[in-house]
């Protein structure tokens, strides 16, 4: 009987924590990297994030498992005529609200690969939050389009 509810408490318990550690940071859904020619100068790496919290959260920074020179947060946006990518000091995803990585708009640029992943390899992230946290997501490597300007 005790041993029971212990069992009980534990599985609550095991939840609650669960639910505040999605809460607190952002939640990242299909975390994925573009597949590259082996000679690629820098490979894009693209997520869904999601803010459940009532405060602004950014990605400040990010680490990668893979051996690159660095890493940069990026953004692609049409400058007369021409797209254009630029790299940005934070990614931004408002309080309940969604920002998405995709080709064409924000993106993870990963700076100077020593060895290009092939496809359905994974590529460990790290994401650096504005709040101090860190989060670690694994991407899958995968083919896409350079563009989502259709
Ligand atoms: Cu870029």
């Amino acid at each position: 009987m005790k041993t029971k509810l212990m069992r009980a408490t534990g599985a609550i318990l095991f939840m609650l924590t669960t639910f505040s550690v999605t809460a607190g940071g952002l939640q990242v859904t299909d975390p994925w990297v573009r597949t590259a020619p082996p000679n690629a100068p820098a490979l894009a790496a693209f997520m869904k994030l999601e803010n459940h919290t009532g405060t602004e959260l950014s990605i400040v920074d990010a680490r990668t498992s893979l051996a690159v020179d660095h890493v940069e947060l990026h953004r692609t946006t049409m400058v007369d005529g021409i797209m254009k990518m630029t790299p940005q000091t934070a990614i931004p995803v408002a309080a309940h609200s969604a920002t998405l990585l995709k080709p064409g708009s924000w993106h993870i640029m990963l700076i100077s690969p020593q060895k290009v992943p092939l496809a359905g390899e994974s590529v460990e992230l790290t994401l650096i939050l504005s709040d101090g946290s860190e989060q670690k997501v694994v991407a899958i490597v995968r083919q896409g389009k350079m563009m989502m300007n259709n």
